[in-house]
């Protein structure tokens, strides 16, 4: 018999909600528990389209706001073939920001339409599981300074939450919400009991494409 392919899995949610700290111990738990399970993270900033987006994100260079969008959409576009080999292989990827990032953060700028910044990333694969991690701005505040990348400031993170909001709003995403405010061990078991359940339908059911 074929193997079983992996889920795939991706957290989103504000600057500082624990996507990052959540990825880990995601990957860490699944792989213990003895599924196959590697982390992703986007943008990645190791390929060449990635050092443009970094040295963009960092403030050391500027790029037009369609150009760096589309860079953001080729960044996910070229690690497909690979998502796509890993998950076959049964491997679950666990996904740290993705699309919905894409879409979020360029609409959130004067001038974009939520609708035109999907269009790039149509028929990407489609998450199984998205996890959106909720957490206050006072929250959020609470767990330290924003950094000094492009788009870390308050209003413009109040900006993208209602972006998010609205993207949640698509009934074609299995969206879950997640009380990102609950210490680092209890968000970890909701999370775990979400992934689990998406990593057993996904076994029996082919790889979707997303917003298509
Ligand atoms: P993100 O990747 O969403 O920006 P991180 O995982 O980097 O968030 O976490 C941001 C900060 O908040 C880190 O200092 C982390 O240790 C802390 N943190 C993460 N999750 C929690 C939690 N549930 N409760 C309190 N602090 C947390
Ligand atoms: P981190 O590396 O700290 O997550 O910050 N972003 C991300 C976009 O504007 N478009 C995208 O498609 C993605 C994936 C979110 C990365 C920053 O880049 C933003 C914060």
């Amino acid at each position: 018999m074929a193997c079983k392919r992996g889920a795939l899995i991706v957290l989103e949610g504000v600057d500082r909600a624990g996507k990052t700290t959540q990825c880990k111990m995601l990957v860490q738990a699944l792989q213990q528990s003895g599924r196959p399970a590697e982390a992703m993270r986007f943008p990645d900033r190791t390929t060449t389209i990635g050092q443009l987006i970094s040295a963009y994100l960092e403030k050391k260079s500027e790029l037009e706001d369609h150009t760096v969008h589309l860079l953001f959409s080729a960044n996910r576009w070229e690690l497909v073939p690979a998502m796509k080999r890993k998950l076959e292989q049964g491997v679950t990827l666990v996904v740290d920001r993705y699309a919905f990032s894409g879409a979020a953060f360029t609409s959130a700028k004067p001038g974009f339409s939520l609708d035109w910044c999907t269009k790039p990333d149509v028929g990407l694969p489609k998450p199984d599981l998205v996890m959106f991690l909720q957490l206050s701005p006072a929250e959020a505040a609470l767990r330290g300074q924003f950094g000094n990348e492009r788009y870390e400031t308050r209003a413009f993170q109040n900006a993208v939450q209602q972006k998010f909001e609205l993207l949640m709003k698509d009934p074609s995403v299995n969206w879950q919400v997640i009380d990102a405010s609950k210490s680092v061990e209890e968000v970890h078991r909701d999370i775990t009991v979400h992934s689990l359940n998406a990593i057993n339908i996904a076994e029996n059911i082919p790889l979707g494409q997303l917003w298509k």
